[in-house]
């Protein structure tokens, strides 16, 4: 059941620009920056801020992305073991500033089993941590380093975001379910 709109199209877009620029500023410009985004869509997230980031400093950034599923009976359990089931990294990350781009933070697990993944995959320089929700609740030692909103939330309620690519639309609401 629909609670509040916590971000309308408008909100999304200027809440990705301003990580953009965040991005750029942190980093001192792009160099050796990649962008890594989360299956479904943190992959959107990250296709996004790359066209930001080439807006801003007209030079593109290498985006890829990594399929990590929880296994769980439902949406209700909490978040058992995270697997990795694949990703599409264009470029090596040795060496490399990854940006992990993910929509939602909530108990860390999905991202741990990222950084593990791209750990295997290669040493990158540093990993940093780009999400558009941050609803709380983590169970690991876990802290997004760019934030679009942090949504305080109880454990029953759920952030639905919605995105053009997947949804037709760029929003996010808080669920109770
Ligand atoms: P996403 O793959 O685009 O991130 O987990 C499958 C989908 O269900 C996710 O889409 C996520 O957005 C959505 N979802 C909504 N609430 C939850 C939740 O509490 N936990 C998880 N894992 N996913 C949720
Ligand atoms: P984790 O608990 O590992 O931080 O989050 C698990 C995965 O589910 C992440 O991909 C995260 O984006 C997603 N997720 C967790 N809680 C929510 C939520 O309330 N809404 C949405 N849309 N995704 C969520
Ligand atoms: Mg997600």
């Amino acid at each position: 059941t629909f609670k509040t709109q916590l971000l309308d199209e408008q909100a999304v877009r200027r809440a990705l620009t301003r990580i953009a620029h965040e991005i750029v500023e942190k980093n001192k410009g792009i160099e050796d920056i990649v962008l890594i985004g989360i299956k479904t869509r943190g992959i959107h997230l990250a296709e996004r801020l790359g066209e930001r980031i080439n807006a801003i400093e007209g030079t593109r950034v290498p985006v890829g992305s990594i399929d990590i599923t929880l296994y769980r009976d439902d949406l209700k359990e909490k978040a058992e073991q995270p697997q990795i089931h694949g990703h599409e990294i264009p470029v090596s990350i040795k060496d490399k500033k990854v940006i992990l781009v993910d929509d939602v933070l909530y108990t860390g697990r999905t991202v741990r089993a990222a950084l593990d993944a791209l750990i295997d995959l290669g040493r990158p320089k540093q990993i940093q941590l780009a999400v558009l929700i941050d609803r709380g609740h983590r169970e690991l030692p876990i802290r997004p380093d760019y934030v679009g909103k942090n949504v305080p939330t109880s454990q029953t309620e759920v952030v639905a975001v919605q995105v053009k690519e997947i949804d037709g639309e760029d929003k996010v609401v808080l669920l109770e379910r």
